[in-house]
C-alpha cells in the first residue's frame, strides 16, 4: 500500500524551504562582508536602520522594557519576522511559483535600501546584500521545486518514486540549512574575531596628563548603598543608536574642523595628543535620565580643552553651533559658545578612568562638555566637527522631538533606601547624588512625609561639574514613609518641583521614595 503523505505536511516543508533560503541569504551575506563590506551586513543595516525611524516613545519603550538589552531584543524581534516572513515566502512559491522569489527578491531590495542608508555605505556594500539575494532564490527554487516533484509522486501512490523524491527533498534541505547555519556563524564570529581593535586599545599607552584631578578629603561619604563617587567604567551608563559598536584604529583616526573656518584642519591622533593632555573631573548625564534614574556617572577624563583645538580653525564669529559627528554618522548640535568658553572645560577626552576611552564609551575620541546633556555635546567615536549655525543645521535628535539646545537640570536622587526594601525602626542613613554641572550644589535638603526640609550633609565637590553625595541619619519610626529630596544650586535656586518628561529638554522634579518601617522587635 502506498503511503499518501497528508496535505499540510507539504505546507509545512515549504514554510522550512523558505525559512532554509533565508538562512542561506543571511549567510552569503555575512560571509561576503567579513571579505569585502565590512558595514555590508543587511541584519546589522536593517536593524540600524529600525532603530533611526522607530518614533520616540517605542524606543523609550524598549530602553525601559529591556535595558541594556534593548539591542538583543530588537536582533531578536527582527530574526522571528525573518523567519515567519520567509516561511510565507516559502508557501507561496510552493503554491503560485515564482511568487516566492518575488518575495525575496523585495526583501533583497529592502535590505539593500537599509544598507545604503548607513552611514558611509558605498555601492561596494549592497554586494553581499545582492548576491545573497541571487542565493536565496536559486535555493528556494530549487527547494521547492523539489517539494512538487515529492508531492505529484506521492499522489501517484507509488510508495517507492515517493519515498526517493522525499529523501531527495529532506536531504538537500538539511544539506543547505546546516551550511546556512555554520557558514554564517562562523562569518559573524570571525568578523567579531578579527575586528582587532580591542588588541589595539590595549597595547594604547596614554600620555602623561600635565594637570591631574586631586580628589579632596571627604569627597567620598561611607553609607551602604550610596553610588561611588567615580562611576567605574564598567558601571558607567551606555547610551548610544549604534547597534555594533564602531572599530576605529587610532592610527587611521583624524578629525576635520570645517564649516565656518577661516581655515579647514585635520588633526591624526598624534597631533591632538601633541597639543598636551589634561585630566578633568565631569559628570555626565543623559536626557533620558528620569527622576531618580541612573542613566549618569561621573568619571576622570583625560582630554585636551576643545577651545584650543578649534582655535586652530579660526571659527567664523557669526557661526553659533558646532555639529558634532560620529563615525557611524550621529550627531549632535553644540553652541559654539560653550565649547570656545574658558571657564568650561570642553574637552575631547581620550581617556576614562586611567584607561583610554573603551568602545563603547567612543574610543578613540569622544566630547565631553559640562552641563549640556549628552546627546548635544558627548559625541563618540567623534571624527567631525563642522562649524555652522542652529539656523542652518540640526543634529540627529533634534527631527526625533528632542531639543536642538539642551542644558542639564540640575536635580538630586536618593540612592539608599531603596523603595520596597524592608526596614527596621531606628537610625536609618538616608543618602543620594546631586548634580548641578557648572554651577555646583549649595545644600541638599530632605523631607520626611510632610515634615519640614532638613538639610543634608553633603561631601566636598570635586569641583561645579561634578556630582556630590548627601546623607542625612533619620530616626525611623514604624509605619509607611515618604521620603523626598530637592537640591539648591549654588545660585540659590532651588530644584524645581514642577514634572516634566524627558523629551524634549530632560525630566524634571522632585523625587519621592515610599518605605515601610517595620517594628524591629
Ligand atoms: N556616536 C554617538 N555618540 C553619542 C550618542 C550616540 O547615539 N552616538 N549618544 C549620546 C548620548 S544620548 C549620551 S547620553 C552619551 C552617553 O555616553 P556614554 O554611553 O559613554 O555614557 O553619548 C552621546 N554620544
Ligand atoms: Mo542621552
Amino acid at each position: 500500500m502506498a503511503r499518501i503523505t497528508p496535505r499540510a505536511s507539504f505546507w509545512a516543508w515549504s514554510a522550512v524551504a523558505g525559512v532554509v533560503s533565508a538562512a542561506v541569504f543571511l549567510a552569503v551575506a555575512e560571509i561576503l562582508s567579513l571579505v569585502f563590506a565590512r558595514d555590508g551586513s543587511p541584519i546589522l543595516a536593517v536593524g540600524g536602520f529600525v532603530i533611526d525611524i522607530v518614533p520616540q516613545p517605542f524606543k523609550e519603550f524598549a530602553i525601559e522594557t529591556f535595558a541594556e538589552y534593548d539591542k538583543i531584543a530588537l536582533l531578536v524581534g527582527l530574526g522571528l519576522a525573518v523567519v515567519i516572513a520567509s516561511a510565507l515566502a516559502g508557501i507561496v512559491q510552493f503554491a503560485r511559483p515564482p511568487l516566492g522569489l518575488v518575495a525575496f527578491t523585495v526583501a533583497g531590495v529592502l535590505s539593500g535600501a537599509a544598507v545604503l542608508t548607513r552611514a558611509g555605505a558605498t555601492f561596494i556594500s549592497v554586494i553581499p546584500t545582492v548576491t545573497a539575494t541571487v542565493s536565496a532564490c536559486v535555493i528556494v527554487r530549487l527547494l521547492v521545486a523539489r517539494l512538487w516533484t515529492w508531492a505529484h509522486s506521492t499522489t501517484r501512490e507509488n510508495s517507492q518514486a515517493g519515498g526517493v523524491d522525499r529523501r531527495a527533498f529532506v536531504r538537500l534541505t538539511a544539506l543547505a540549512g546546516l551550511s546556512a547555519v555554520i557558514v554564517g556563524a562562523g562569518a559573524r564570529v570571525a568578523t567579531v574575531a578579527t575586528s582587532s581593535i580591542e588588541a589595539v586599545r590595549k597595547a594604547l599607552t596614554l600620555p602623561t596628563p600635565t594637570t591631574t584631578v586631586t580628589i579632596p578629603e571627604g569627597a567620598q561619604l561611607d553609607v551602604p548603598g550610596l553610588s561611588p563617587l567615580i562611576t567605574s567604567n564598567a558601571d558607567f551608563y551606555r547610551v548610544d543608536t549604534a547597534l555594533t559598536v564602531p572599530s576605529i584604529d587610532p592610527e587611521t583616526w583624524k578629525l576635520t574642523i570645517d564649516g565656518m573656518v577661516g581655515e579647514r584642519i585635520e588633526l591624526s591622533f598624534d597631533d591632538l595628543v601633541a597639543m598636551g593632555v589634561d585630566e578633568y573631573a565631569i559628570t555626565l548625564t543623559c536626557v533620558s535620565n528620569e527622576v531618580g534614574g541612573d542613566l549618569l556617572g561621573n568619571a576622570i577624563w583625560l582630554g585636551i580643552p576643545l577651545r584650543k583645538v578649534l582655535e586652530r580653525a579660526a571659527p567664523a564669529s557669526d557661526a553659533d553651533m558646532v555639529l558634532s559627528r560620529s563615525v557611524d554618522g550621529y550627531t549632535a548640535s553644540t553652541p559654539l559658545s560653550a565649547l570656545v568658553d574658558d571657564d568650561l572645560d570642553a574637552i575631547l577626552a581620550i581617556g576614562m578612568n586611567g584607561e583610554p576611552l573603551p568602545l563603547e564609551h567612543g574610543f578613540p575620541v569622544r566630547m565631553v562638555v559640562p552641563g549640556l546633556y549628552g546627546y548635544v555635546s558627548a559625541t563618540k567615536w567623534l571624527t567631525q566637527l563642522t562649524v555652522t549655525t542652529f539656523a542652518q543645521d540640526e543634529a540627529y535628535w533634534t527631527p526625533r522631538g528632542y531639543s536642538a539646545q539642551a542644558p542639564i537640570k540640575f536635580s538630586s536622587r536618593i540612592d539608599t533606601p531603596r523603595p520596597g526594601t524592608p526596614i527596621n525602626a531606628g537610625r536609618v542613613p538616608v543618602a543620594g547624588m546631586a548634580w548641578a554641572q557648572t554651577v555646583g550644589i549649595d545644600r541638599v535638603e530632605v523631607r520626611i512625609d510632610d515634615g519640614d526640609w532638613q538639610p543634608a550633609t553633603l561631601s566636598t565637590p570635586i569641583n561645579k561639574n561634578t556630582w556630590v553625595q548627601w546623607f542625612i541619619e533619620w530616626d525611623a519610626t514604624p509605619g509607611t514613609h515618604y521620603l523626598t529630596v530637592r537640591a539648591v544650586n549654588v545660585n540659590g535656586d532651588v530644584q524645581t518641583e514642577e514634572r516634566a518628561p524627558i523629551a524634549p529638554d530632560g525630566s524634571s522634579g522632585w523625587q519621592r521614595t515610599l518605605v515601610t518601617v517595620t517594628d524591629a522587635n
